[in-house]
This record gives structure tokens, sequence and C-alpha cells, in this order.
């Protein structure tokens, strides 16, 4: 039974909405002195520390660290027709997205002779975490890859637990969206470690470190990726899926019951939030719910995620306070199904990524619709935003002035200089105008 939220009669201040939202306890930061010790031992002990690990945690030590290229041709070979034309139509749909979404250069001309140019530069090299354990997601490989290479970053790494049901290697069907990408350069380890091992590199097996760590993960890898930041950057620390739907008494209860399930299904933990301004929509929704759950496999586990503190069914006076609702939980998905969509979608501000229309699931974006399933979590998606070409890019000032165009402005630097009493800044653009 899903908790409800009655926030009919005005909202709260924004202090009071913020707390009131339906949240998930606990968080990554428990996991940090366990992943700190891993972490440092696979800096300190390479290899060796990885094995251990492996046995510790994983599917046992694997034969090979560094996936053998046959290993990744097997696994693309032994792919089905159906899964081979549903991972070749996504890389396609999500290849021609994140190419349309790279960010153009620019060029600011000043003055005559007095340019500042922006070009994005891609990252040299990338480290992309995908996990093994409960969750097999090739279509994250996919998410990964794909505007990672669009941006042109010239080197990716991908690492993933040795999986036990695969005699200690990594899950075949990593492998083979591995291969169908074109990475060749896969490594079976797992856990705090494996993020470790790509920020600071293990030579003995040929890792060479990474200058971004991407990829979602458990508490423990979130944790070592925060412990890593600085040393490298990483994307943002994926938590538990969400999905937040606004929708009014026009829209399809079967649908918003069925979209509301399917996150559930991914987790314990994750968190589905209905915002909605007509109490009898909210109860067809919650009544066309159990059938749904109890057709899946996956029941327990989503009838967890419903019934836990992170999942509510919010009422609201208005479509605006939907909105506002939204906004301060700032989803990871939010589907918006109402009589005027647009309209509700023009209030909104905070969303990973906002799936528009009775025809437009969350499950068409996590494997299909083009768009990236890799986004922000946890309300992060208030300051944050999903991977993207421009993840792997980033923008570099280059700056070119003429010995006129530097003169014009001379007086002003030395003005500026003498004032923050740095006269070597000042005599460095003299010496230049005193010869002209
Ligand atoms: N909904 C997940 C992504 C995913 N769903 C992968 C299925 N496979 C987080 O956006
Ligand atoms: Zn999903």
């Amino acid at each position: 039974m899903m908790q409800r939220i009655d926030l009919r009669g005005g909202l709260p201040a924004r202090a009071d909405l913020l707390r009131l939202m339906p949240r998930a306890v606990g968080d990554v930061s428990h996991a940090v002195d366990a992943a700190r010790e891993l972490v440092d031992a696979v800096r300190q002990h390479g290899a060796a520390a990885l094995r251990e690990q492996a046995e510790r945690f994983d599917g046992g030590a694997p034969e090979h660290v560094r996936v053998p290229a046959a290993e990744i041709a097997a696994a693309v070979a032994g792919l089905t027709p159906e899964l081979r034309e549903a991972l070749d139509e996504a890389i396609r749909r999500v290849r021609a997205a994140s190419a349309a979404q790279v960010p153009a250069g620019s060029v600011t001309c000043l003055a005559d002779g007095a340019e500042v140019h922006q070009r994005w530069q891609p990252m040299r090299r990338v480290g992309l975490y995908v996990p093994g354990g409960k969750a097999v997601y090739p279509s994250s490989v996919v998410m990964n890859v794909v505007p990672a290479q669009v941006a042109g970053v010239g080197s990716i790494a991908l690492v993933s637990p040795p999986q036990r049901d695969h005699g200690g290697r990594v899950h075949p069907t990593i492998l083979a969206a591995a291969g169908l990408l074109g990475i060749d350069e896969v490594y079976a380890m797992g856990g705090a470690g494996a993020v470790g091992a790509l920020a600071y590199g293990v030579s003995e097996i040929g890792l060479e470190p990474v200058d971004l760590v991407t990829g979602p993960g458990n508490n423990f890898v979130a944790a070592a990726k925060r412990l890593v930041r600085g040393v490298v950057g990483i994307d943002s620390e994926a938590g538990a899926t969400e999905i937040l739907v606004i929708a009014d008494d026009t829209a399809d209860a079967g649908y918003v019951a069925a979209d509301l399930v399917s996150q559930a299904e991914h987790d314990e933990q994750a968190g589905s939030v209905l915002v909605t301004t007509s109490p009898a929509f909210a109860d067809a929704v919650e009544a066309a719910i159990p059938e749904r759950v109890a057709a899946l496999g996956t029941a327990a586990r989503l009838q967890t995620a419903l019934d836990g503190p992170q999942s509510a069914i919010v009422l609201v006076d208005s479509l605006a306070d939907a909105a506002t609702v939204s906004n301060a939980y700032g989803p990871e998905h939010l589907e918006i199904q109402t009589a005027d969509d647009d309209a509700v979608l023009a209030d909104i501000d905070a969303a990973g990524a906002v799936f528009v229309g009775p025809s437009t699931p969350v499950s068409l974006g996590d494997y299909l619709a083009g768009s990236n399933h890799v986004l922000p979590t946890g309300g992060q998606a208030r300051f944050g935003s999903g991977l993207s070409a421009s993840t792997f890019l980033r923008p570099q000032q280059v700056i070119r002035y003429t010995p006129a165009a530097l003169a014009e402005v001379a007086p002003h630097i030395v003005a500026l200089a003498t004032e923050e009493q740095l006269p070597g800044h000042g005599a460095a653009i003299t010496e230049r105008t005193a010869r002209a």
C-alpha cells in the first residue's frame, strides 16, 4: 500500500516541502570507510588486492583480469538475433541523439584582432563501471559508451565484476554489448577496488589510469567514486532509481500503474511517486497496481519498493502545484500525463529526463528512445544532469590578441595590476607595448 501525502489546501514553504518528500533511507556515507580500505589496498598492492577482493566479494578471482579479445568476440557471436537487433537499434538511436547534443564551439570577437574562442575537448581516457550483481544491464553499457565515443574520447576501459555463475568471468551480455561497440579493453573486477584501479591504474595488468569514471553501482562503488573524485572526474553518484508521474483524471490509470510498477522493479530502494489533482484517479491507480505486481516475477522486490518510505501518492490542488512538488523532489524520471502536458512541462525545472504523454513511458527511455538512461537521482537533478556527450567533453578557452588589440587594453590592465599590487603583471604588458 503506497503512503499518501495530502498537500491540498496550499503547499507548505519550500523547506517543509523538501522535508515532506518521500525519500529512501540509507546512504553512501556509511560505505565510505570500507570503500577507502579497498581503494587503498588496490593502490598499494595492485593486482594481488584485486584478486583478493574478487574472491571475497565477487565470483572468485578470474583467470584473466583483462578479458581476452576472443572471449568478447565469442560473446557477440553468442547473442540471439533478437537481442542483437535490439542492441543495434538502441546503439543507433542513442548515437544519433548524442551526436546532435554535442555543443558547438564559439568565437567572440571583442574588438579588431581580439578573439576568445571556446572549444570542447574530449577527455583523453575514461573508465566505465558496469555492475554485475542483481543488476546486469547491457543497456547501461550502451548508455555510457556511446556518448563517450560520440564525444571523441580516444580510450575507453570497461570494468565489471567476475560472475560466479559464469566461472569467474564478466557477464557475457555485458561483453557482447561492449564488443558490439568496439570496446576491447574490459577487465573482470568490481566494487570499490575496481574504481580505485581505474583512478590510479594497475601497471602489472596494463591498466592505465583514466581521467573520468562513470557508471552506476552499489553504495560501495558510489563511495569509492566519492573518494577518488579530485584525482579523477566522476559522473553523478547514481543511487536507486525513481519515477514521478504527474497525472490528472484524464490519464489512463492502467498506464500510470504500470509505469510506477516498472521502475520499482529495479531495487527495494527504488522510489515510485504519483502526484495528482484527483483523489478518484489516485484510487484507480492504487487499485490497478496489485494485479500488475502479481503478474511479475519481480513482485517481492517491487512490493517492498512501493511500500517503502520512498514511494507515495501525493494529492495536490492544481497541476501548477504538482509541478512545484515535482521540482522540489527533482525526480530522475518525470512522466507527464495530463490534459495539457505542455503547460505542465513549461513549469518544470528540476528533472533528470521528462517523458511527455501517454505513449512515452520511462521503459522506452530505459532502452530505446535515443535519450540516455544514466540520470541524476536523489534530488541531484536540481543541480545535475544525465549523461550525454558533454559529460565527456570540457570547454576550453583559446585566446588570441594582435599587438594592436593588446595595446588598446594595455592601460586598463596596468591600472588593475597596480591596484592589485602585482606590478609584474603590468610589466608583462608594457614590455610589449613599449616596443610597438
Ligand atoms: N531505469 C534505470 C535504467 C535501466 N532500466 C536499465 C532498465 N535497464 C535507471 O534509469
Ligand atoms: Zn529502468
